[in-house]
């Protein structure tokens, strides 16, 4: 089967359509990363090419040997995904120790996979340990209320996940583990991906201050509407703080999410339950 006639590559163009049509992916902005079943790979197989030159990663990750991930491609626009996807995109494949990756379909006018990539596959590497196998998508985006907020709030969990919670009562369930926050950093390189990946292995969302967002997990659907939902929730707190300077005249109280808890089947830490 040709890759641009796979479910997974048509899940992946659209996603990455999406988050355009969102406004999150401005010039070159955001990377998205698929973990490929071995059923994909082995349904586009005669579409792939194995004599690309093996580069190093930059960082090592022995748990992703073998894997093959869809990427989008370093210094490529989101806005061209749909209609350039072969220029666009790429297929890589990960060398037996993950320490070098191959282009195998894909960068037909040349480049290489994401600048993120050493983030991208050192997520994926927490997230498929951590979630049993299921995690395959890596999604990072530039979403403008969430990174006004990295301007306005505390740069901790507490604060982004409490805050975010309690602007939308459906917060709470869609990312019941919460939220981690990375601190103004050099992007790019491994210290980042270091940095975001300690918290993946607790949080599917992590947010880069004066930056952007990543988010983790199952499939496409999930992955798009856990940025989405975070991102909403972000637009409301912005309105919120627009209308008053950030002052609540009522809002969903620690209680009420044990309540929410209890009802809706998840598990939210009492960390983030604090009296103000
Ligand atoms: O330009 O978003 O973080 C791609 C990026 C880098
Ligand atoms: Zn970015």
């Amino acid at each position: 089967m040709k890759v641009l006639e796979s479910n997974f590559m048509q899940g992946f163009m659209r996603m990455a359509d999406d988050g355009w049509q969102q406004g999150w992916h401005e010039r070159n902005g955001g990377n998205l990363t698929y973990r490929m079943k071995p059923e994909e790979v082995e349904a586009v197989r005669e579409d792939l090419s194995f004599d690309g030159e093996w580069k190093d990663i930059g960082t090592t990750v022995p748990g992703m040997a073998g894997e093959f991930f869809a990427a989008t491609g370093s210094g490529k626009y989101f806005r061209n995904v749909m209609t350039a996807p072969e220029d666009s995109c790429a297929i890589c494949e990960i060398d037996d120790k993950g320490e070098k990756y191959r282009v195998c379909w894909g960068l037909v006018n040349g480049g290489r996979p994401t600048s993120e990539f050493p983030s991208h596959l050192m997520n994926h590497e927490v997230k498929k340990a951590a979630s049993g196998g299921k995690h395959r998508v890596i999604y990072h985006a530039h979403p403008a209320n969430t990174i006004a907020l990295t301007f306005v709030l505390p740069l901790t969990d507490e604060a982004f996940t409490r805050e975010l919670w309690e602007m939308a009562t459906e917060c709470p369930v869609v990312f019941p583990s919460g939220i981690g926050v990375v601190p103004w950093m050099v992007p790019g390189g491994r210290d980042i991906a270091v940095a975001t990946s300690e918290l993946m292995k607790q949080y599917d969302v992590a947010i880069w201050a004066h930056h952007g967002m990543f988010c983790s997990g199952e499939d496409f659907d999930l992955t798009f509407g856990l940025m989405h939902t975070v991102e909403k929730s972000a637009e409301i707190l912005v309105k919120v703080y627009s209308m008053t300077g950030g002052t609540k005249r009522q809002t969903i109280q620690p209680d009420e999410f044990r309540h929410l808890a209890v009802d809706f089947g998840v598990t939210l830490p009492e960390k983030f339950l604090f009296e103000k």
